[in-house]
């Protein structure tokens, strides 16, 4: 399949019984309240082009976030912020991400996240996490012709994602690379190919209201994975 179909089949998705009943159950209280607007309340696939060579790996739809526009990061004040940083490097068309249908266009970046489904709290429980991760295993492995960096925005992300490239044949280094803003780690496969993760903060409102995670910062990680992947 390719990810596009990918893209289709994972907005069906009703695997997590509490998951479907809340993000179904937040939709509909903002449909009620804002009559006439729509509201996604769906699984929310990855957004950017097919043959990107640098990926960014979040946590989960924010309840009237994704989960409301249906695009990664997109309605929230975490999107506000990455999508600027993004525009400000040359990664984006455009400065602000306001709907799925707004034209924005990412440059070789992909936008993904471990767990599809707006979770209580954001707070996905481990049988969640577990239950959508082949989802990001056949994202990644319809990407790995291209693909050879990620930036993975905290250590949720950080963690889930490394154990889905172990279980898809990518070497982690041993010990166990850690989380941290600033973290690398490379991964190597059997044929030789190489990812290079890069950590960095959040781009929750917790970290860049308290100044954890600057403006500054975030495009100092976005240059490096960009150069890093030949954009
Ligand atoms: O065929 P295309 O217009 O170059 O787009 C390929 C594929 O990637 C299409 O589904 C649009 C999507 N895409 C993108 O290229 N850039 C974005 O920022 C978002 C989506
Ligand atoms: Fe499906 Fe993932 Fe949503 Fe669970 S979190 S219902 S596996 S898309």
């Amino acid at each position: 399949s390719t990810l596009a179909e990918l893209d289709e089949a994972v907005t069906g998705c009703r695997a997590c019984p509490r998951l479907v009943s809340w993000r179904e159950r937040v939709a509909e209280e903002k449909r009620a309240a804002f009559r006439g607007q729509e509201y996604w309340g769906r699984p929310v696939p990855g957004f950017g082009p097919s043959d990107a060579s640098l990926a960014l790996v979040g946590l989960a739809p924010a309840a009237h976030g994704a989960n409301r526009t249906g695009r990664m990061f997109t309605g929230d004040r975490s999107g506000e912020v990455l999508y600027r940083a993004l525009f400000d490097v040359g990664l984006a068309s455009a400065p602000h991400s306001e709907s799925a249908d707004d034209g924005l266009r990412l440059y070789g970046t992909r936008i993904t996240a471990p767990v599809r489904c707006a979770p209580p709290a954001n707070k996905p429980t481990p049988g969640e996490r577990d239950t959508c991760s082949p989802w990001l295993a056949r994202e990644f492995e319809l990407l790995r012709p291209t693909l050879r960096v990620v930036v993975v925005l905290g250590g949720y992300g950080w963690q889930a994602l490394l154990a889905v490239l172990a279980a898809s044949g990518w070497r982690v280094p041993r010990p166990k690379p850690k989380f941290g803003h600033g973290a690398r780690a490379t991964l190597r496969d059997a044929a030789g190919g190489e990812l290079l993760l890069l950590g960095c903060y959040h781009v929750s409102q917790q970290n860049t209201f308290t100044g954890r995670l600057t403006p500054e910062m975030l495009r100092a990680v976005l240059t490096e994975a960009k150069d890093s992947a030949g954009l």
